[in-house]
């Protein structure tokens, strides 16, 4: 009998789960974590797989994986691994990921409070602050994150004409604001959400091209931000993420809150400086800020922080068993 062994803390960041690997990521022999990446989807896909999905995971289950850093100048490298796939960037995952990494000691900060992450989509600087052994809250500075493409009309399977932003921050999102034919958040249920999002994704994906200006490895669209109005007192705007098959991210989604700052800022609302707290779908927020405002190739873009918390669940030791007929997972 063959059996391949993971140890992993499990943790969730603002309700959405991050499931990090502390014990039995494959060596992947590329040095960037663009590089390592394509390897690790070329070669281990099975060990996202085996790791995300039932029995193991769940629809939701999303996660890391740890790796030496490139450049000496930082402090670990960052290997998403979720339910859709491996993400170049995941703000939930980024923000549990560092909670585990201090609370259990994993890595080093050069710099005590600041850990600078390599992730796929580039370099993220995440700031926390530990009180007695636990992390109280982490805010990251992500990726340059931009409107890439505004109004675009597409053919939504249930609803009819929808029109739709598509922004990058870290992934790209298709933005989806209350119009004639969605009513918003509050008046849409969430399993509407989940069986109508792959459609517009597919719909989406088919008639029109998401790629990024300076990154090729960097391409399609992944998730569908569904926006509305802010229950909580403090929250700006509320929303709800779907990735993968089936998946609404419980947290308000640091990838996709990065995204919609970006369009935002794109048409004035906000600017250097200025703060947006997003709300998720079960009431947890994001504080977010435009820290700067830069350029990727022909696109003006913002630098946005966001901060949130995590706590860990537990400790996991998971076995992938040759004889298991479902030892690779499963979706239905
Ligand atoms: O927080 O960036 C995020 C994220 C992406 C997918 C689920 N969460």
């Amino acid at each position: 009998m063959a059996r391949t062994t993971f140890s992993c803390i499990d943790a969730h960041t603002c309700g959405n789960p991050v499931r990090v690997v502390s014990g039995g990521a494959p060596f992947l022999e590329a040095s960037t974590m663009s590089e390592r990446r394509q390897e690790f989807m070329a070669r281990y896909d099975w060990m996202r797989t085996a790791l995300m999905f039932e029995p193991r995971g769940h629809d939701m289950m999303s996660g890391s994986m740890l790796y030496p850093p490139s450049d000496p100048a930082n402090d670990v490298g960052i290997l998403y691994i979720e339910t859709s796939g491996c993400l170049p960037m995941c703000g939930h995952g980024t923000i549990g990921t560092v909670t585990v990494i201090i609370e259990h000691n994993l890595v080093r900060p050069k710099k005590p409070g600041v850990l600078r992450l390599e992730t796929p989509a580039g370099l993220v600087v995440a700031h926390y602050q530990e009180h007695n052994g636990r992390v109280e809250s982490v805010r990251i500075t992500n990726v340059p994150s931009f409107l890439f493409a505004k109004n675009l009309a597409v053919d939504c399977p249930e609803l009819g004409e929808l029109r739709v932003d598509v922004a990058y921050g870290g992934n790209f999102y298709a933005i989806v604001e209350p119009q004639a034919a969605y009513a918003g958040l509050a008046k849409t249920p969430v399993g509407d959400l989940i069986r109508i999002s792959p459609k517009l994704r597919a719909a989406l994906n088919q008639r029109y091209t998401f790629q990024h200006p300076t990154d090729e490895r960097i391409h399609g669209l992944s998730h569908i931000q569904w926006t509305g109005a802010a229950n909580h007192e403090e929250a700006d705007a509320r929303n709800a993420v779907f990735y993968g098959e089936k998946a609404i991210d419980r947290s308000p989604c640091g990838t996709g809150t990065s995204a919609r700052l970006a369009q935002l800022a794109a048409r004035g609302v906000y600017s250097e400086g200025d703060t947006f707290v997003h709300e998720s779908i079960i009431g947890s927020l994001f504080r977010a800020k435009v820290e700067g405002v830069t350029r990727v190739g022909d696109y003006e873009a913002i630098i946005p922080s966001i901060e949130g918390w995590a706590r860990v669940t537990g400790i996991n030791t998971i076995f992938v068993d040759d004889e298991d007929p479902f030892a690779h997972g499963f979706q239905v």
